[in-house]
């Protein structure tokens, strides 16, 4: 049997790279400071930021972040090239994340290397950096679709030349956890140095295979904000967040949760997205009791229907009462709110009243409120 249990991990949060590749980004220097001070501010270990090669302007900011006052370690994200790692190194970063592509897709369209030709390259480049007191990191891209053997030479030169981590990306998000936990697994037995996992989201596994990673011996996990990213795009801050509280609180009670939503909400508004309904922890409706069966016992206690405390996060529940699955439970606790004392009996015929009533049309807060007040409403059966 393995040990399931997770040891200390490391969020490198990609907003600012990974996210930068997302269909509606447009970041600005300011946009860029604001969202590093927010993520700061959060305690995600570390930034990774655009290649300063990218553009003028991705220089500009990778600078300005460099000498902002920050605890993050800051990153970039690199080809295998050598005038790009004299350039990263030039702007100040703390670590650099080298990437290159390993499957045959890669080998053929990207870069056209072969497997001797990227470990020679690659090795020039991490003792460069090394030699610089870089944190480095190599990755190799598309790794779920490389053959392993091919990938875990490549990892293990890397691993001999003093790399402080290997990455293994799911570029096109083809990894299923069980497959997650099996490649990072075997890495694990295979180098010494740490593990970061990138997983992206085409089939929705983002998240659990980023847990996967974890329990198989990753150390590091890529995030962006929302999950912002190329096309539908990667594991999700709040989503992996959400994930490790699930399973013990004291996993990310490091990070200061109350700040998870407006650091959301920022995001959102500088890329022009809402928050999705269904968005762990933030989510428009992340914390909504409808049917009467739920909103009695949440009345209650609301660890019954609730593996997430909101107020961990600086949110709050709402229990809906304006409907036909409601119960006469949370009927009495709306009519309390309204300081309306009224009798056992006198609730149950208020919520038959209201069920038929939401059963003639869609029904809203207003309308129970008319109904507990005694007020005719219109539509309304005797
Ligand atoms: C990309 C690169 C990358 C890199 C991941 C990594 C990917 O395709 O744009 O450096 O580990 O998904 O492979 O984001
Ligand atoms: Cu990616």
């Amino acid at each position: 049997m393995h040990n399931h249990r997770i040891a200390e991990f490391h969020i490198i949060e990609s907003t600012l790279r990974e996210g930068e590749q997302f269909e509606g980004t447009h970041f600005s220097t300011a946009d860029k400071l604001e969202i590093a001070q927010a993520l700061d501010a959060f305690g995600v270990e570390y930034l990774e930021l655009t290649t300063p090669i990218a553009s003028p302007q991705s220089e500009t900011d990778l600078r300005a972040i460099a000498a902002m006052p920050r605890r993050f370690r800051l990153l970039t994200h690199i080809r295998a090239r050598m005038d790009e790692a004299r350039l990263a190194v030039d702007c100040g970063v703390d670590g650099v994340d080298i990437y290159i592509g390993t499957s045959a897709y890669m080998r053929q369209y990207s870069h056209g290397k072969s497997l001797n030709e990227i470990i020679e390259t690659s090795r020039g480049i991490v003792s460069f950096l090394k030699s610089q007191g870089i944190e480095t990191r190599f990755s190799t891209e598309d790794t779920f679709r490389s053959n392993l053997a091919d990938v875990f030479t490549v990892y293990r030169a890397m691993d001999l030349e003093g790399v402080n981590r290997v990455g293994v990306a799911d570029t096109v998000g083809v990894a299923d956890p069980l497959r997650t936990y099996n490649l990072i697994h075997s890495l694990r037995m295979a180098v010494d140095c740490d593990i970061e996992f990138h997983g992206h989201n085409d089939s929705g596994c983002a998240i659990a295979n980023a847990l996967c990673a974890l329990q198989g011996g990753a150390t590091h996990i890529d995030t962006t904000v929302l999950g912002i990213g190329e096309r539908n795009g990667i594991t999700p801050l709040g989503g992996l967040v959400a994930r490790l509280y699930t399973m013990d609180r004291e996993l990310v009670r490091k990070y200061d949760l109350s700040l998870l939503h407006e650091i959301e909400l920022l995001v959102a508004s500088k890329v022009g997205i809402d928050i999705p309904f269904n968005t762990p922890i933030t989510g428009r409706t992340a914390f909504h009791h409808k049917a009467g069966v739920h909103t009695n016992a949440v009345l209650q206690n609301p660890t019954s229907y609730e593996a997430i405390d909101p107020t961990d996060f600086g949110l709050g529940r709402s229990i809906d009462v304006a409907h036909r699955l409601v119960g006469w439970n949370a009927v009495r606790d709306r009519a309390a709110a309204l300081g309306l004392a009224l009798s056992e009996t006198d609730l149950r015929a208020a919520t038959t009243r209201i069920k038929a009533l939401a059963d003639l049309r869609r029904i809203t807060m207003e309308d129970v409120d008319a109904v507990l007040r005694g007020t005719v409403v219109v539509g309304l059966p005797e």
